[in-house]
């Protein structure tokens, strides 16, 4: 594992850092529009005066901070990977490159010392659990993994009721950040409740302060921060482009690591580009916010 050499005199300063991930560039966002983003993201963390670590395999080594060629292979390479916390240890041993998701980037943000996470939405129970066990290993890492993801909730094309149901069970605190409800990654509501409500940066370090104090299991802290109203894809659309979805998805038999991707797409297709900004819209929220409880997490701890 690398750590660039912006991250590692932060985090040694007690500077505050925020962790991005890179599977939402490389397998989440169409080109060239991805790569744009990335350097964005990037920089709302900069505003915020935090440091951004976005996360990715190069070449076999986990590199937590990338410069702007690591950033243009994540958003560019052809075939790049993605990978899962399962898939570290072969891409690493055979030399690959590959973005990491939501559980990968969190395992190796808190390897790294790095507390404070942001992406756009969750993995979690994708539909017909029932008959095809799809869930997504997002939520086994959280379940021992002691960091903050902030994000706009689970990604809308899964079962959410199911998804906040398999948190509780892993032990997952999840808090609404200004909100009752348990956001719908591109909708502001997923019209799930959610038990915990928190209304600044500063209750999310609280928070977080607790939880080591405790000394129990090291598990996650989700805070779930709704894409504002004005941002969200309008809901009607975004239930009769899903159906479509799902419907395409099943007629062409794409399963595993390709659903979430292929999902994604098809919505951003389906709603004449709508869902691609609101995905965006959420992100940059989930970023912004992140800084800011890093920069509360250091200060008061
Ligand atoms: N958030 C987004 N877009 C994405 C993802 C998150 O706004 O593409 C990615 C994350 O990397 C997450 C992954 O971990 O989707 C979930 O994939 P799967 O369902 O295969 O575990
Ligand atoms: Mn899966």
């Amino acid at each position: 594992m690398r750590t660039s050499d912006e991250v590692a005199d932060a985090l040694a300063d007690g500077r505050p850092v925020v962790a991005l991930e890179s599977t939402i560039i490389s397998h989440g966002l169409p080109q060239p529009r991805n790569l744009q983003v990335a350097l964005e993201l990037e920089e709302i963390v900069r505003q915020a005066g935090a440091v951004p670590a976005t996360i990715a395999v190069l070449d076999g080594v986990p590199r937590i901070g990338l410069d702007k060629g690591g950033l243009d292979r994540i958003a560019t390479e052809p075939g790049l990977r993605k990978l899962g916390f399962r898939d570290l240890a072969p891409a690493s041993a055979l030399g690959l490159s590959g973005a990491t998701t939501v559980s990968a980037t969190s395992f190796l943000a808190a390897r790294a010392g790095v507390r404070v996470f942001a992406t756009g939405g969750l993995g979690g129970v994708h539909r017909g659990w029932t008959t095809v066990q799809d869930e997504s290993a997002d939520l086994d890492t959280l379940s021992r993994t002691r960091i903050t993801v902030v994000c706009a909730g689970v990604k809308s094309i899964l079962d959410v009721p199911a998804t906040l149901q398999r948190l509780e069970t892993r032990q997952v605190t999840v808090v609404g950040y200004r909100t009752d409800h348990f956001p719908g990654f591109y909708l502001h509501t997923s019209g799930e409740p959610v038990d915990w409500r928190i209304e600044t940066p500063r209750e999310a370090a609280g928070i977080m302060r607790a939880q080591d104090a405790l000394g129990g299991p090291e598990t996650a802290l989700i805070v779930a921060n709704p894409v504002p109203v004005t941002e969200q894809l309008d809901p009607a659309l975004h239930d009769r482009v899903l159906a479509e979805a799902l419907q395409a998805a099943e007629d062409q038999g794409v399963t595993g690591q390709a659903i979430t991707p292929f999902l994604l797409e098809y919505l951003v297709n389906g709603t004449g580009g709508a869902s691609l900004e609101a995905n965006l819209a959420a992100v940059r929220g989930n970023t912004r916010l992140a800084a800011e409880i890093a920069a509360s997490w250091v200060q008061e701890k």
